[in-house]
């Protein structure tokens, strides 16, 4: 593991304690799932939990973030409330989107967390277009964007890194690179996989990371943030990751072998980083015990919250589809 940022005991819990709760709440959300109690598409994150919580640990709250569909990660990591989430993923109005967002839209303008976002590559120019309004009213804040490899192909990703660099708009670009659009491999579908490459063609810093390096993560991510809030200017970080599961809960995932998946589950950051504090004497297994406890009761609670919750009555459907000044 990397040594970059200075590792106190707390600091190395919280780290820790933030990827055990995405990987169990997925881990709970594809049981639910198979249950028929979560419906519609489901995007799982595990295996890429270091790249959310590393990134997230370097930015402030009053940054702007915008996310894909796979984004329960960055989600909980932000601060949404597991409760909100999970009710959300049920489809309640007590989830952050009332239940109309679903899986690939959780949003929570308290957090600034403004939006999953079903259309690859379709944050880009959100996320742009958040920077500007934060230069132009003079705000100290940046706009934090996530996206897979797949979107490095679609037109977005470069007008919305032409129009990023040649404005000097405050934008962390950060490229999760899990290696597969759906069913693709990178170098079938990438001229150049090297995606930080691409970027640097846009006259502006990139660099590569080792995304299930969580203190890797972190330290390139306060590094990345810290020069878009004093130059203004944008930052390419890619992530360097594996998606340990299909690409949806639909996908029969005959693109890869087993063996290939076995091989990454080496460096799974749920593995590799308990293992490294406990090497350094940062935690034992009764703090790991501890956290999974912990994880496991907050869980029950966000189930149990999400069961409770209500759906939304059929008399309000049209809600929120016009103003009320046009109806
Ligand atoms: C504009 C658009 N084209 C195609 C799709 C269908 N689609 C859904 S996910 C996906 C692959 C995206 O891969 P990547 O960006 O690498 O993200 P990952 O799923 O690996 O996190 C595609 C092509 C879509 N949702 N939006």
């Amino acid at each position: 593991m990397s040594e970059k940022i200075h590792l106190d005991h707390d600091h190395a819990h919280h780290l820790m304690k933030a990827m055990l709760r995405i990987r169990r709440f997925e881990e709970k959300c594809a049981e639910l799932y198979s249950g028929g109690k979560i419906r519609g598409f489901l995007h799982l994150y595990i295996g890429e939990e270091a790249v959310a919580v590393g990134v997230m640990e370097a930015i402030g709250p009053q940054d702007t973030v915008v996310a894909t569909y796979r984004e329960h990660g960055q989600a909980l990591a932000r601060g949404v409330p597991m409760t909100a989430v999970m009710a959300e993923m049920y489809g309640k109005v007590e989830g952050c989107c009332r239940g109309r967002g679903g899986s690939m839209h959780i949003f929570d303008r308290e957090r600034q967390f403004l939006g999953g976002n079903a259309i690859v590559a379709g944050g880009l120019p959100v996320a742009v277009g958040l920077a500007m309004a934060h230069k132009q009213l003079g705000r100290n804040a940046i706009a934090v964007c996530f996206f897979g490899d797949g979107a490095v192909a679609e037109g977005e990703f470069h007008e919305s890194m032409n129009l990023a660099s040649l404005w000097d708009l405050p934008v962390l670009f950060v490229c999760e690179n899990n290696l597969y659009a759906m069913g693709s491999a990178i170098e079938r579908v990438q001229a150049e996989p090297e995606l930080h490459k691409k970027a640097a063609g846009y006259a502006m810093v990139a660099e590569r990371v080792d995304g299930m390096d969580v203190i890797a993560v972190e330290a390139a991510a306060r590094r990345a943030a810290e020069t878009v809030r004093t130059s203004g200017k944008p930052y390419f970080l890619e992530c360097r990751t594996y998606r340990f599961r299909a690409h949806s809960m639909f996908d029969p995932e005959l693109y890869r072998e087993k063996a290939e998946v076995e091989v990454h589950r080496q460096r799974d950051p749920l593995t590799v980083f308990p293992a490294f504090m406990k090497e350094c004497h940062l935690a034992n297994d009764d703090d790991i015990a501890r956290f999974e406890d912990e994880v496991a009761r907050e869980l029950d609670e966000a189930v149990a919250f999400a069961e409770a919750g209500h759906w939304e009555p059929i008399a309000d459907l049209a809600r929120d589809l016009y103003r009320r000044e046009t109806l």
